[in-house]
């Protein structure tokens, strides 16, 4: 089942969060500082060990002082340096987290609109894909949360969601 909510990403309990890192995994501004704030210097540490991550990968950490059990990072594209397979690759951070999720016994999940921030993915396009995504695994979980800070993307959301039901 998928929601569509307002809210802070951080205060969520839920099996896993999903982070919008970047390839280096070791922080940043947007959503991806408010987890390591809130997470605290022990997934700065953990994250030290990972190596990064590519573009269209994901990985995944405890959650430390979440809510959540654990975060699942991926690093969406950068709408402008990414031009040729822009579309595929954010679809894949989607789909990444997800396979991972499952393989992780996660249950219920939380995205935040991944690329929509800094990296300039259109709010059209980055919510139709995730929308899309996430449908193919509705059943696959007990709830899929896509989670917006602004209220352009819960309208976009909302709009697609009544178009895939209808
Ligand atoms: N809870 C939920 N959503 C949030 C929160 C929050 N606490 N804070 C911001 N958002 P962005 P990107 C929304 O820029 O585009 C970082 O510096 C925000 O309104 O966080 O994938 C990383 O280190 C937007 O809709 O991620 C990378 O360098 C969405 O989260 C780079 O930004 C994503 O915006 C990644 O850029």
């Amino acid at each position: 089942m998928i929601e569509i909510i307002k809210d802070d990403i951080t205060n969520l309990k839920v099996d896993a969060i999903v982070n919008a890192a970047n390839k280096s995994l070791l922080g940043g501004g947007g959503v991806d500082g408010a987890i390591h704030r809130k997470a605290g210097k022990e997934l700065y540490n953990y994250c030290l060990k990972l190596n990064g991550c590519s573009t269209g990968e994901a990985v995944i950490t405890p959650g430390f002082n979440l809510n959540a059990k654990y975060i699942i990072h991926t690093v969406a594209p950068i709408w402008y340096y990414n031009e040729e397979n822009r579309e595929e690759l954010l679809k894949k951070c989607y789909v990444n987290s997800l396979e991972l999720a499952l393989k992780n016994n996660v249950k219920t999940i939380a995205f935040p609109c991944l690329g929509m921030g800094v990296y300039k993915v259109p709010t059209d396009i980055g919510c139709s894909i995730a929308i899309n995504t996430c449908f193919k695994y509705k059943d696959k979980f007990d709830k899929i949360y896509l989670v917006c800070f602004k209220d352009l993307e819960f309208n976009y959301y909302k709009e697609y969601l009544k178009g895939l039901i209808d």
